[in-house]
């Protein structure tokens, strides 16, 4: 048994796997007359018992509008939305629940970023920095940004199948025109963890506030924004164990100081008239309309839970599972693998020789297994790597090693059907 094997069960035994997979409904199922192993946790996460109690709880007892009525269903609403907004503050240790808004998720907060800071602190001439392995959602609104202020583009360089950043290219990416650095925490695809303070502390150190895309890192290990350094962060419910629709944006005081309302209506303004009107202070500034009080409450149930086992360890298991799997699919002909052989987050991307991605995806759903084929939002990088999709296979702490195997031993069938045919 190697290292990383020895790791992998000992992550697994710390978090007591079957206790916790029992607290996942879901999980427990049969599909196609197999038992259901989830892999596609990437895309988005199953939800423990204690999220669906809290939001049948919430609809059942509290149910009623935030921050209007004065009676009690309404007070009750309102302390559990904002106590979700206290609680999100401390899941990535922001000083003040203020500095956290609640969007529909990523792609929302970075929308918001890219229309009420972009838009208004952006020139013609300016540079918004990306990198190469960015998801569509941390993509196209620069885009969109960047067309409306006349910014550009330009991209810190992926090294090519081992998907690392090419940190010797990022003094001379940090130029004088950067206004904004905006980058993924972990790569979606290419399971690539970013030094994401190292990142931060670079752009700081230029004057050049940063954006942390959040999305495949929030839930899976410690993140803390102090000790990031960033100016904004984003991240979505969904895949942290809540329900969909909900997400966070987390911004610094300053930045938010810089911004104008992202969207109009109820529930955002001090005072409004024919001509004109005045808002609220953030974060209420940037919420209009009716929030998704039931998603707040269920994400706040998620934290908790993601807390009570810890994300440290949390990414261990991931980790070690995702090693594992690099391992355990290379023994496979015609393999080929995305991403980092070591350090890499808890999912693995990878083509197989002749077999179109969508091809094994829906061969392995026949054996219960649910992965994830295609560009993965990320068009432009499959570009660069000469793909036009992949499979994924993405882990979370309720994920076993003996399902990292089956998955091994299924893509063996499907290999053996393919080449059969082939023949
Ligand atoms: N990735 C996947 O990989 P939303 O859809 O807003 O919750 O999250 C968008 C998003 C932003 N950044 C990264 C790095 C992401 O991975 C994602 C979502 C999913 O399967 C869907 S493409």
């Amino acid at each position: 048994m190697t290292a990383n094997m020895c790791n992998a069960s000992a992550a697994s035994q710390d978090l007591d796997l079957e206790s916790v997979r029992g607290d996942f409904p879901a999980l427990d199922q049969q599909v196609h007359g197999h038992p259901l192993i989830y892999l596609d946790n990437a895309a988005t996460s199953q939800k423990p018992r204690a999220v669906l109690e809290a939001m049948q709880r919430y609809y059942e007892r509290d149910n009623s509008n935030v921050h209007r009525g004065i009676h009690e269903l309404s007070n009750r609403a309102t302390t559990g939305y904002e106590g979700a907004r206290e609680r999100a503050a401390r899941f990535i240790n922001a000083g003040r629940a203020e500095d956290i808004v609640f969007t529909r998720g990523t792609t929302e907060g970075i929308n918001l970023a890219a229309q009420a800071w972009g838009r208004r602190r952006l020139g013609a001439g300016d540079v918004i920095l990306l990198t190469e392995m960015e998801h569509h959602s941390n993509l196209v609104p620069w885009q969109l940004v960047a067309r409306q202020t006349g910014a550009r583009l330009e991209f810190v360089p992926v090294t090519g199948d081992e998907g690392l950043l090419d940190l010797d290219r990022l003094d001379a990416c940090l130029s004088s025109r950067v206004r904004l650095f905006a980058f993924t925490h972990v790569s979606n695809t290419l399971g690539t963890v970013n030094p994401a303070a190292e990142l931060c502390r670079e752009a700081r150190r230029r004057g050049i506030p940063t954006l942390v895309d959040a999305a495949q890192s929030a839930g899976h290990m410690p993140v803390d924004v102090q000790s990031l350094g960033c100016d904004f962060l984003a991240f979505s419910g969904h895949k942290i164990c809540g329900p969909t629709g909900i997400g966070v944006l987390f911004g610094r005081p300053e930045r938010w100081a810089e911004m104008d309302p992202y969207q109009g209506g109820g529930e955002m303004i001090l005072s409004v008239g024919y001509e004109a009107s005045t808002w609220k202070e953030p974060p209420h500034m940037f919420e209009a309309g009716t929030p998704n009080i039931a998603g707040a409450i269920g994400l706040h149930a998620a934290m908790d839970y993601l807390d009570r086992l810890g994300r440290g360890r949390i990414f261990e298991h991931d980790q070690a599972l995702g090693e594992y799997a690099r391992e355990r699919l290379s023994t496979l002909p015609g393999i080929r693998i995305l991403g980092p052989p070591r350090g890499r987050a808890g999912l693995v991307s990878f083509h197989l020789r002749d077999v179109h991605a969508h091809d094994v995806v829906t061969m392995a759903d026949h054996y219960g297994l649910a992965l994830r084929g295609g560009h993965h939002c990320n068009q432009p990088l499959m570009r660069k790597l000469g793909l036009d999709s992949t499979v994924r296979a993405s882990f979370y702490f309720y994920n076993r090693l003996s399902e990292v195997d089956r998955l091994v031993e299924v893509l063996g069938i499907i290999q053996q059907y393919f080449n059969r045919g082939a023949a």
